[in-house]
């Protein structure tokens, strides 16, 4: 079977409908034809400085989230990113072939550090790039399922591989993006032509884990126009479109029978038939999380079984790395 791997970074108290729609239901349904691989990837975390403790308890929520989420760590190999030190290691490798040029052409850097000023921008954060190649290409990953914003990086990573096995003869498998069109990019409630973010806005946020009051409240309160008529049309109408994406990617109703549906009614009621909807399919999610965080004995032990998992097959890609580019094999 093709291998499929991604990750989210553990930066926030819970992942938003976003990192939802855009990836994780994507694992999910992978699953039935991939042998998957799922991270949390702890060490990106540290680019933005978080709390330790809060950094801690989020890299459990994180992968409680994955597994409420319906992904099976039975079937697939579910693992917290730096317990499996490979990541690293070729990590470094792999910046050794990154050009400076090329890395400071990221255009998530250029936000990132732009948002977070010259002191909070790190090393860390321009490596970024360059650390979630080497999570990718450890894998030998064929397919790696994420939302257009990481469109770039996983170029990063394709370009990386290539050169990788150009300089040093066949050494890793050319991972593709998988990125499902029509939700690949969910947009913020409060202003929406920006991507809905863990780090954005939190009135235009939607969070698994939020309480159905916030929810609903936010919803009723999204940005929408001065028009009056439910129509798809993300340039004119970005907002309402964001709604009706969002209806349609939960409800399963196709966008065209939301707006016939929507003809003639008020923004209000697409505002209520949404909310209604997403606070619906995120219950079940937050109940599963709730019950896994207390028990985190049985967490725990799921992330170190996918850890000697993952273990497994990174060892032997950086034995297969350090071989090829020149490193001498320990005694
Ligand atoms: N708004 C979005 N729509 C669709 N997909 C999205 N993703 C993120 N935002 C959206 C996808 O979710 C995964 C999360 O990856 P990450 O943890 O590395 O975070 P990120 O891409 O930087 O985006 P976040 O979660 O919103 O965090 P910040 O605050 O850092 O911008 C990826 O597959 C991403 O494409």
């Amino acid at each position: 079977r093709p291998r499929v791997f991604s990750a989210m970074q553990p930066t926030a108290d819970s992942l938003h409908l976003g990192n939802y729609l855009g990836a994780l239901r994507q694992w999910v349904a992978l699953q039935e034809t991939h042998d998957a691989i799922y991270s949390v990837v702890d060490l990106h975390a540290l680019t933005v400085a978080p709390d330790p403790q809060a950094l801690r308890t989020r890299s459990r929520v994180t992968a409680a989230q994955y597994l409420a989420a319906g992904v099976d760590p039975e079937r697939s190999v579910l693992f917290v990113q730096s317990h499996v030190a490979e990541h690293a290691e070729l990590a470094w490798v792999l910046g050794c072939l990154t050009g400076f040029g090329e890395a400071s052409r990221m255009t998530q850097f250029k936000d990132k550090s732009a948002k977070q000023g010259a002191e909070g921008t790190t090393v860390g954060l321009f490596t970024y790039p360059v650390l979630m190649a080497a999570d990718i290409l450890l894998y030998d990953t064929d397919v790696v399922p994420v939302g257009e914003d990481q469109r770039q990086h996983l170029e990063l990573s394709r370009d990386l591989a290539q050169r990788l096995n150009a300089r040093f003869g066949p050494l890793v498998t050319v991972p593709e993006a998988h990125i499902v069109k029509a939700t690949a990019k969910i947009y913020d409630l409060a202003e929406p032509t920006a991507k809905m973010s863990k780090s954005g806005n939190p009135s235009g946020l939607i969070e698994l884990l939020d309480d159905e009051k916030v929810v609903a409240k936010r919803i009723r309160s999204a940005v929408t126009d001065t028009e009056t008529v439910v129509r798809f049309d993300p340039v004119h109408k970005p907002g309402v479109s964001n709604l009706l994406t969002i209806h349609s990617a939960l409800s399963g109703v196709p966008v065209a029978e939301l707006e016939a549906e929507f003809e003639g009614k008020m923004y209000g009621h697409l505002k209520v038939a949404v909310a209604d909807v997403v606070v619906t399919a995120l219950r079940p999610l937050r109940e599963r999380v709730a019950e896994l965080m207390a028990d985190p004995a049985e967490l725990d032990e799921i992330l170190a079984d996918g850890a000697a998992r993952a273990r497994v097959i990174a060892r032997e890609t950086l034995a297969r790395v350090y071989d090829a580019v020149g490193l001498v094999p320990p005694a």
